[in-house]
């Protein structure tokens, strides 16, 4: 029986990266009629400064997103991660289950500290995946759908897991499966190849935002860093251009088809032309999310509803598991 747990942190609002890799892929496995649970991560989204009525605002706008993306919170179970206490006491016991090396060697952990006096950094964000393990292991996951830069944090899970199992000799919890697919694993900035397109980068010109709107999207677009070739005809043609590459990823993923065909009907054109075509094809597949986005923020209350009526489905799962796990780690529940 599989079971699919994925989050997203609320940590600022969200974007096309978000959108094209995690929740259009999170709608598309609820609608193959698989057992799906899906978090707000806001216990993830502290570890860098979040302001109290800012971090709010961002987990209902993030909670709309993922419904105006597709998530129906009666087929999915959709809650914010800190009203289910499961996460939080089964990171504290997968803090003594993994080891100082395997953390300092992530490179989420690097690239936030990069530049940075780690003195100073949370202990939360050094912990961090201690408690990502604990979101998908609370729920015994099977398989975790995930944009391509999670793939190590996904790593650690699975060896956290298997120590566990071989610290108390027992068969508990599963070796969870990464679920990398598609064209927009890794959709990059707009204004830097080499970089990830990210919520929390400092300019905003580089991502296109869920509650963008179309003249927006039109100009980030029209902006975006390219090179002076036409695009090419072949894949083979992309190799050392990475903002052209990930123009055509993006195209690819919002039309559904794939980076061949893209080049088969654009190969030869000029950006000139080429991102009209993409600034089109963006409004018009983000405009009706957006638009949902914003019906849905008019009513705050109803998204709370949804998120506690949530966690109390998520509660009923981890639970038990946990309970279980402080029994195998040989704790008293005299309760
Ligand atoms: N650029 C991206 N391309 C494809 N997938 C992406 N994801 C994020 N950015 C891209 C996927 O979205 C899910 C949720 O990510 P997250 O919010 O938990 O954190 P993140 O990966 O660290 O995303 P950001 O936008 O870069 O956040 P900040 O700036 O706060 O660190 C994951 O499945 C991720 O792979």
């Amino acid at each position: 029986q599989q079971r699919i747990f994925s989050g997203i942190q609320p940590s600022g609002g969200l974007t096309l990266g978000n959108y094209l890799g995690a929740l259009k892929r999170f709608a598309e496995k609820q609608d193959e009629g698989i057992e799906t649970v899906y978090c707000l991560v806001d216990m993830h989204a502290i570890t860098v400064w979040q302001d109290p009525t800012g971090l709010r605002q961002q987990t209902r706008e993030a909670a709309a997103a993922f419904i105006a993306s597709g998530v129906d919170p009666k087929r999915s179970i959709l809650f914010n991660q800190s009203q289910v206490s499961a996460h939080a006491e089964l990171a504290w016991i997968f803090n003594c289950v993994a080891r100082m090396g395997w953390m300092g060697r992530m490179t989420q952990w690097k690239d936030k500290t990069a530049g940075k006096n780690t003195e100073n950094a949370s202990l939360g964000l050094f912990a961090y995946p201690a408690l990502m393990a604990a979101d998908i292991l609370a729920y015994k996951a099977t398989h975790v759908p995930v944009g391509d830069d999670q793939k190590q944090h996904l790593e650690l899970c699975r060896d956290i897991a298997t120590k566990f199992n071989n610290d108390f000799g027992v068969d508990f919890f599963p070796i969870t499966e990464p679920m990398i697919e598609g064209v927009a694993t890794r959709v990059m900035s707009l204004r830097d190849g080499s970089k990830k397109m990210s919520k929390s980068d400092p300019s905003d010109q580089s991502r296109i935002n869920l509650t963008d709107d179309g003249d927006m999207i039109a100009k980030k677009i029209k902006k975006a860093k390219t090179d002076a070739e036409p695009l090419p005809s072949e894949l083979d043609g992309l190799a050392d251009r990475p903002e052209a590459r990930n123009l055509v990823n993006i195209y690819a993923a919002l039309a559904g088809i794939s980076a061949e065909q893209v080049l088969t009907d654009h190969g030869g054109a000029q950006f000139g032309s080429f991102k009209p075509a993409l600034a089109e094809l963006a409004v018009s597949v983000m405009s009706p999310i957006t638009t949902e986005m914003n019906r849905l923020m008019q009513d705050p209350a109803e998204i709370d509803r949804i998120l506690g009526d949530g966690a109390l489905r998520a509660n009923a799962i981890a639970r038990p598991i946990v309970d279980e796990v402080y029994d195998i780690v040989g704790m008293i529940r005299s309760r």
